[in-house]
Order: structure tokens, then C-alpha cells, then sequence
């Protein structure tokens, strides 16, 4: 019977979606396989995201290998995790967060520091024989161990079953066209998303998005827009005319799939609107070059929940315009599911600043963007706790590892955003929730969390 003492710490460079460098992290126990996590790595991140250690040698892969992140975890962080018990999740990371020492990782790096804090959940799945996702759960369970079916639906002070307490499948939230800094065409908003809110299962709701993917491609390319190149996270990535017409591409592939905008499968945008706001002026460039304040933002954003069938809204404005994010919250919160990414970067105290002011009610959740597992689950359990719907999240830069999948199904989180249906290192996840959903041993909530949104 091997124990869970860690006994080996082994990292290595390995390559991501986008070809770019990316650290893999095995950690073995006594007498037992290595278990390995390799970490993600995003194109729009935000300013308040823990550091991604990158050499900066110009003269190799253009300064983007992570060969000193490498380098420190089978140093430092090997010779502080040599004997610790890999199931002590919130002493390994403790012990990771005071050996980096810094407040935001940049000693050692959030991709040194991640890749070994999930390595340690692997591990322990392997010295004890049980999957990755009872791993996840016994984490979060220790982390949060007073959790309740619905605690964050009674937070928003209404009945309706919410998520947070039992494991679950989540809602996927997949982008269908892509803009921004993810895509060559002009769209200004990265991802154009759909929600199957009408779904009564995972497994339906995956096949209702590919279903739509497809006529996505095919009604582009039927009007004379490319309709086969994907962008970044496989959503299609053509030079539309305008934001608007991503919507309407969008809405009419929902109709040619049969299904109803709205009631079967809802509109999701991630604005991603940090990276055109500049000294307070949102600048937009689809159609033509225009100059917007955060109210014409935010009258833009209602005008088109007005038209189309948002029901989620990421972003909005930029990561530190709270005030332009307050008055969106006021005008649109009770409509619309508002998520903070680049606002939030996944941090507790940048949470609880938006929670104490009444800013967004959802906070997206990328690991990768605090740098350990135990933080993460510190900003998804005061999120539950305050109302707020987490969104567990993959990153542009992802690789064959499913862990989003495992994490966000043990969580209960409820709702799961990872790119599109193309492109397999997307696939890998959204095929591991396809064997999680065997069996009926996890529920499923889907779109009927949205239900206290919409009444409110
Ligand atoms: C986002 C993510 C994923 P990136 O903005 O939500 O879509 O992108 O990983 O590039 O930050
Ligand atoms: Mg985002």
C-alpha cells in the first residue's frame, strides 16, 4: 500500500495550444505512479494576476520559455515538498506561498507555484487509487466544510436551487465566435458565447452546442465569411462587419438548429473590455473608430440585452474602472449575469471589494490567475457565499490537462467556461465531463440557476 508522503517532485517545459512554453509538474508518493498537472496560460490577462515567470531570452522562443520556472521547482520547491503528506492541500500551498515569499508569486512564479500545488492532487489520486475529481472534492470539503445545497441562491435572498452544495455538472458557457486578442479578424469583443439554458443534462446541452457550432460555420460561410478558421479557443474568427452581426450569426445558427434563442440556448459576451479602454476612453474600431465613455458602455451592453438573448456579460469594463462596473451593476445586474475576470483576477480581496460595493454578481475562476489550488477554492467559497455565481475557467493558452473539469464538477460551481468545441486540448475537458456524466452520480442545475436572474 503506498503512503502519501511525496517522495518525488519532478518539472519539466512542455508547449501549450498556442506552441508557447508551459510547465508540467509530476509529483510521486511513496511507492506510487507520479501524478502530473500541466498549467495554463492566458493572452488577455489581467494586470492583477500572479506572475507568469517567462526567461525573457530574447535568443530562445523569443523570450517566452519557462526553463527557470522549471529550474525552481526541482530545486527549491522539490526540497521543501520532499516528505510532506500530498493530501495536506492548504499546508503544501502554504508552505509554496511562503517559500515564493512575494504577494504576487514573482519569485518563483504562479506557473512554478500551480503546476506543484495541483501535481500534489494528482498525486495523492494515485498513491490512493481514486480519481482526480474525489481528489478535488476532498479538497474543497476541507476547505469548505459547512457547505450547503443552495447556499449562494439563498445568499441572493431567493429559493431557487443555486449552486455550491453537492458536486455537479456545470452549465457550459462555449464561445462560438471569437475577437479580441483571440482572433485576426476586427471584432471588438473576444468571445461571442451561448449557454444552453434549456438543456436537462451535460450530455444535451454538448450536443446542442455542437449542433450550433456547426451551422455557425456553415451560415458563415454560405454569406461569404470564413467559416472554417478557428481562433485561439476554436471559436470562428471571420472579419465581420460589426459586433452586432456576430449576434445575429449567432441567434440564426441557434434557429437553424432548431432550437429557440432565449429559452433553449441564451447569449453570452466576454467584452474582455480591458484591453481597448485606455485613460477612461473604450475605444471600439469594428465600425469605424469610436470613442466611448463607460455610461455609452454600458447604454451599448443594454441596448443589446434589450435585442438579443444575453443572459452573460464578462468584462464589461476595465479591470480597475469600478465605478464605470458599479453603474453597470446597478442598471443590469438583476437582468443579466455580470462576471468579473480581469476585475477580479480570481483574487479574495479583490472580491470582496466588489462584494462590499455591489460590483458584478460573478466572478470567473482561473486558477492559474492566484497561482494555488487552496486560494482558488478560498475565492469560489466566499463567491458562494455571498451570492456571487462562479464560472470555473480555462485559459486561451491550454494543454491535454482536464483539470478545470474535475475541479468545477467537485466544486458544484455550477457553470464551466472553456472555448469552443474544436481544437482538442478544449475537447479534452469537455470529453471529461462526458465520462463524469456517466452513471448519474452527478446532478445537474444547467440554465435553471439563471431562473432567480430572470423573476428578479
Ligand atoms: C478570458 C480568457 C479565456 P485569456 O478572457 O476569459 O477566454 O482568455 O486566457 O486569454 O485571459
Ligand atoms: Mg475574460
Amino acid at each position: 500500500m503506498a503512503s502519501t508522503r511525496i517522495q518525488r517532485v519532478h518539472a519539466r517545459e512542455v508547449f501549450d495550444s498556442r506552441g508557447r512554453p508551459t510547465v508540467e509538474v509530476e509529483i510521486a508518493c511513496e511507492g506510487a505512479r507520479p501524478g502530473r498537472a500541466i498549467v495554463p496560460s492566458g493572452a488577455s490577462t489581467g494586470a492583477f494576476e500572479a506572475l507568469e515567470l517567462r526567461d525573457g531570452d530574447a535568443g530562445r522562443l523569443q523570450g517566452l520559455g519557462v526553463r527557470r520556472a522549471v529550474e525552481l521547482v526541482n530545486s527549491e520547491v522539490r526540497s521543501a515538498l520532499i516528505g510532506q503528506d500530498a493530501t495536506d492541500q492548504q499546508a503544501l500551498d502554504q508552505l509554496l506561498i511562503e517559500l515564493d515569499g512575494t504577494l504576487n508569486k514573482s519569485r518563483l512564479g504562479a506557473n512554478a507555484i500551480l503546476g506543484a500545488s495541483l501535481a500534489a492532487v494528482y498525486a495523492t489520486a494515485e498513491a490512493t487509487g481514486t480519481r482526480p475529481v474525489d481528489q478535488f472534492r476532498r479538497a474543497w470539503l476541507e476547505h469548505a466544510p459547512n457547505r450547503s445545497a443552495g447556499q449562494a441562491s439563498a445568499a441572493r435572498g431567493n429559493s431557487t436551487t443555486g449552486p455550491g452544495g453537492d458536486s455537479l455538472l456545470p452549465l457550459p458557457m462555449v464561445n462560438m465566435i471569437s475577437g479580441g486578442k483571440h482572433a485576426g479578424g476586427n471584432l471588438d469583443f473576444q468571445d461571442y458565447l451561448i449557454l444552453p439554458v434549456g438543456a436537462t443534462s451535460y450530455p444535451q446541452a454538448f450536443e446542442w452546442i455542437v449542433t450550433v457550432y456547426q451551422h455557425v460555420g456553415q451560415l458563415l460561410t454560405r454569406a461569404g465569411f470564413e467559416g472554417v478558421l478557428v481562433g485561439d479557443e476554436g471559436g470562428f474568427g471571420p472579419k465581420l462587419a460589426s459586433n452586432e452581426q456576430a449576434l445575429d450569426f449567432v441567434v440564426a445558427a441557434i434557429e437553424a438548429a432548431g432550437l429557440r434563442p432565449g429559452e433553449d440556448v441564451g447569449i453570452g459576451l466576454d467584452v474582455a473590455s480591458s484591453h481597448f479602454h485606455r485613460d477612461g476612453i473604450y475605444r471600439l474600431i469594428a465600425t469605424g473608430d469610436e470613442e466611448l465613455s463607460a455610461s455609452d458602455v454600458v447604454n451599448l451592453l443594454e441596448e443589446w440585452v434589450n435585442r438579443y438573448p444575453i443572459v452573460s456579460i464578462e468584462d464589461g469594463l476595465d479591470e480597475d474602472d469600478w465605478h464605470g462596473w458599479k453603474e453597470l451593476t446597478q442598471r443590469l445586474g438583476n437582468r443579466v449575469q455580470l462576471i468579473g475576470d480581469d476585475l477580479f483576477v480570481t483574487n479574495p480581496e479583490r472580491l470582496q471589494r466588489g462584494i462590499d460595493s455591489g460590483v458584478a454578481n460573478s466572478v470567473l475562476i482561473k486558477l492559474n490567475q492566484i497561482g494555488t489550488l487552496t486560494e482558488t477554492l478560498r475565492t469560489l467559497n466566499l463567491a458562494l457565499q455571498n451570492g456571487y455565481w462562479p464560472v470555473v475557467s480555462a485559459r486561451s493558452g491550454e494543454t491535454e490537462d482536464t483539470t478545470i473539469a474535475d475541479l468545477v464538477v467537485a466544486t458544484g460551481a455550477g457553470q464551466l467556461k472553456v472555448g469552443s468545441v474544436a481544437r482538442s486540448e478544449r475537447l479534452a475537458k469537455y470529453n471529461q465531463l462526458l465520462r463524469l456524466s456517466e452513471g448519474d452520480e452527478f446532478g445537474y442545475l444547467g440554465g435553471s440557476i439563471f431562473q432567480s436572474l430572470r423573476s428578479s
